[in-house]
C-alpha cells in the first residue's frame, strides 16, 4: 500500500472516530438533559390522569381532532354505568318497567360481554386483539339504546337510590350519567373535564416526551393492576424520580382485581417493595396521596379504624391523613428522599401548581445528579 493511501485511510479513520465521538457526546448530552419520570401505583389511583394534566399544562392540550377520538371511551363509561345499574336492579330484585326499556336492557346485556371480552383481551395482550373499529362502532351506536333505558321509570327509581347498590358506580360513571343528555347529543365533543374524568385502564406502557424550559422529559405511565406489576422493574434503571400514586379513598375499598385485598393496604405493601428495590435505592420518590376530594367526603361517613384498627386517632381528615402518611414513611428505607403531595388529579388549577412544584424538584434532582449542584 502506498504512503498516500495509508495516509488517506488514517485520515478517514480519524474523521469517522471523531464523528462517532461527536454522536456519542450528543447522545450523552441528550440523555443527561433528559429527565425520566416513572409513575407507579395501584390501578385507578390517578396515574394516567396525572399524565393528562401534564399534557394539558405543558403538551398539546388535546386538540379537537383528538378529542373526537375519545368519544367511544366516554360511551364505554356510560355503557359500563348502565350495565352496572341493570346488574344492581337484578341483585336488588327491582324491575325495568317499559317494554322499550326491557328490549334495550336485553340488547345491552347481549352486546356487553362482547365489548368486555374484547376489552379484556386487549388488556391481557397489550394490544387491540380484535378489530378496534368493530368495538368503537358498537359503542358509537349505543347512545340510542341507552336513551331508551334511561327513560324507563324503574331505572330512574333505581338510580335515585344508588347509594344502597351492592356494586357501586365509579366516580366516572356517576359523572357521565349526570351529564347524560349532553354526551348523547350527535354533535358531542368530549371536553377536557370529560377526558380527565374518564376511566380507561392503561394498556401496557404509555410514554410521553415533553420539552419544558429546554429540558427534555420522558414520562412513563404503566398499568397498575397486580398482574401487570412485574413489568415495572424494566423501567427502574436510569429513572430520575418515581411518582407513587395512592388512592386515599381506597382505605375502605377492595382492589378491582382482587376482592380480598384492601386497596390502601395493597398500596402500602407495593410502596414498601418498590422503595426497597435494589435499582431504586438512590432514586428520589414523590408520594402522591391522591383522590383527596373523595377522601374528605368519605371521612364524613366512614371510620378509618374500621379497616385500619391500628389507627388510634380521632376520625378527622387531619388525623387520618397524618396516620396514612406515617404508614407510608415507615415503610421506606431510613434516609430515603421522599416528597409528599396531597392531590386531586382531576382538579386543573391545583394540579398546575403541583406540577410546577414537581418540575422544580426534578430540575434540582437532575442538577444534583449531573454534579452541577
Ligand atoms: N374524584 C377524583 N377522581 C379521580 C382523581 N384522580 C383520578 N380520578 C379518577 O379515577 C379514575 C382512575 O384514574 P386513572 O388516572 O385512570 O388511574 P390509573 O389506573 O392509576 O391510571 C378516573 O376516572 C379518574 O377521573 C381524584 O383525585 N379525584
Ligand atoms: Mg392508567
Amino acid at each position: 500500500m502506498s504512503d498516500d493511501v495509508t495516509q488517506m485511510s488514517r485520515k478517514g479513520a480519524i474523521a469517522r472516530s471523531r464523528s462517532i465521538d461527536h454522536q456519542l457526546n450528543e447522545e450523552r448530552e441528550k440523555r443527561e438533559k433528559e429527565i425520566q419520570l416513572l409513575i407507579l401505583g395501584g390501578g385507578g389511583s390517578g396515574k394516567t390522569t396525572f399524565m393528562k394534566q401534564l399534557r394539558l399544562h405543558y403538551g398539546d392540550k388535546f386538540p379537537d381532532e383528538e378529542r373526537r377520538l375519545w368519544r367511544p371511551h366516554v360511551f364505554q363509561n356510560v355503557v359500563d354505568a348502565f350495565h352496572r345499574i341493570i346488574s344492581n336492579m337484578e341483585v336488588l330484585g327491582e324491575e325495568i318497567k317499559s317494554d322499550e326499556g326491557k328490549a334495550s336492557a336485553q340488547e345491552l346485556n347481549r352486546l356487553y360481554p362482547k365489548m368486555c371480552y374484547q376489552r379484556l383481551l386487549a388488556l391481557e395482550n397489550g394490544i387491540h386483539a380484535s378489530p378496534k373499529k368493530n368495538r368503537d362502532q358498537l359503542l358509537l351506536d349505543l347512545p340510542s339504546e341507552v336513551i331508551k333505558l334511561q327513560k324507563d321509570p324503574g331505572v330512574k327509581a333505581s338510580y335515585a337510590t344508588r347509594n344502597r347498590y351492592p356494586l357501586r358506580l365509579s366516580e366516572a360513571e356517576e359523572y357521565f350519567l349526570n351529564d347524560f343528555e349532553r354526551i348523547c347529543a350527535p354533535s358531542y365533543l368530549p371536553t377536557i373535564k370529560d377526558i380527565l374524568f374518564l376511566r380507561k385502564p392503561t394498556v401496557g406502557v404509555q410514554e410521553m416526551c415533553l420539552t419544558i424550559n429546554s429540558l427534555n422529559y420522558r414520562v412513563i405511565d404503566v398499568a397498575g393492576q397486580k398482574s401487570q406489576r412485574n413489568k415495572w422493574i424494566h423501567f427502574f434503571e436510569g429513572v430520575t424520580a418515581v411518582i407513587f400514586f395512592v388512592s386515599l379513598s381506597g382505605f375502605n375499598e377492595m382492589l378491582e382485581e382482587d376482592s380480598t385485598m384492601n386497596n390502601l393496604r395493597d398500596s402500602l405493601q407495593t410502596f414498601q417493595e418498590m422503595t426497597h428495590n435494589q435499582y431504586l435505592t438512590k432514586t428520589d420518590v414523590m408520594l402522591f396521596l391522591n383522590k383527596h376530594d373523595l377522601f374528605m367526603e368519605k371521612m364524613k361517613r366512614f371510620r378509618l379504624a374500621e379497616t385500619f384498627p391500628e389507627f388510634r386517632g380521632h376520625n378527622t381528615p387531619d388525623d387520618a391523613l397524618g396516620f396514612i402518611k406515617d404508614e407510608f414513611y415507615r415503610r421506606a428505607p431510613p434516609g430515603k428522599s421522599l416528597y409528599t403531595h396531597v392531590s386531586c388529579a382531576i382538579n386543573v388549577d391545583l394540579m398546575k401548581t403541583i406540577i410546577e412544584n414537581v418540575l422544580q424538584i426534578l430540575v434540582d434532582i437532575n442538577l444534583r445528579r449531573t454534579g452541577l449542584m
